[in-house]
């Protein structure tokens, strides 16, 4: 009977063959090379996950979090930072989960692209980034700073574990996401502030969406977008 079930289960290990793309990357190399909305799956065929891949002659880059229009709330709590929120096809977080994962698999490189409200664009880059595991509450390894006009305001949060309003895992003797409205790795507290409340240009101190070495905490961002490639990329 144990010899019958298993021929009856062998057809089905033969067919799938069926791509999982773990990033935006892979996508690429399968032919698909236009920016857009793709499905990949960082943990697995059984957890597939909508994201942003901006298909560019330098790399293709795979979107962890993107702002540009205050359509999305992200003063959320520590679950839905996890998880993810958001939509691909606008503003997104990826999850933490997601990123952690995709950092396990392959060695990133970090891009921050940043926009003002009077058309000035600047970015920074970093060589290495990787999200420790949940246990690790999320921890943050970056370094490798490139400047591309923004200066680095991310390289304090080196080692920082992530902090929500409902989960205080930084520095300070009270909670930095609820001090100043967002979700990072924060310390005591921040240089930069991302995920931060969208403030169409002047805010109160340190709650915008903040690129402190670029314009400073009291002006957030028209534009904020963080994103990975890998450090070695495939090819078709
Ligand atoms: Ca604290």
């Amino acid at each position: 009977m144990v010899f019958i079930v298993l021929l009856l289960l062998i057809p089905a290990c033969f067919c799938t063959s069926v791509f999982y793309p773990v990033d935006c990357n892979d996508v690429y190399v399968r032919g698909f090379g236009d920016s857009g909305v793709y499905t990949i799956y960082p943990a697995g065929p059984v957890s597939p996950v909508q994201v942003y891949c901006e298909m560019d002659p330098d790399g293709q880059w795979t979107v962890l979090q993107k702002r540009f229009d205050g359509s999305v709330n992200f003063y959320a709590p520590w679950a839905y930072f996890k998880a993810g929120f958001g939509k691909a096809t606008g503003e997104y977080w990826l999850g933490l989960e997601n990123i952690h994962l995709l950092t396990m698999r392959k060695a990133y490189e970090l891009r921050f692209d940043l926009e003002d409200f009077i058309g000035n664009k600047v970015y920074a880059t970093y060589s290495s980034f990787s999200v420790g595991s949940e246990s690790e509450d999320y921890e943050l390894g970056v370094g490798g700073f490139t400047n591309g006009g923004a200066g680095d305001s991310l390289g304090y949060h080196n080692g920082k574990k992530f902090t929500t309003w409902d989960r205080d895992n930084d520095n300070w003797g009270s909670n930095c996401a609820f001090k100043y409205k967002g979700g990072w790795w924060y310390g005591s507290c921040h240089t930069s502030n991302p995920n931060g409340i969208y403030a169409w240009g002047p805010s109160e101190f340190g709650t915008g969406i903040n690129w402190n070495s670029w314009r400073g905490y009291e002006y957030s961002l028209k534009a904020i977008s963080m994103k990975i490639k890998p450090v070695v990329a495939n090819t078709p």
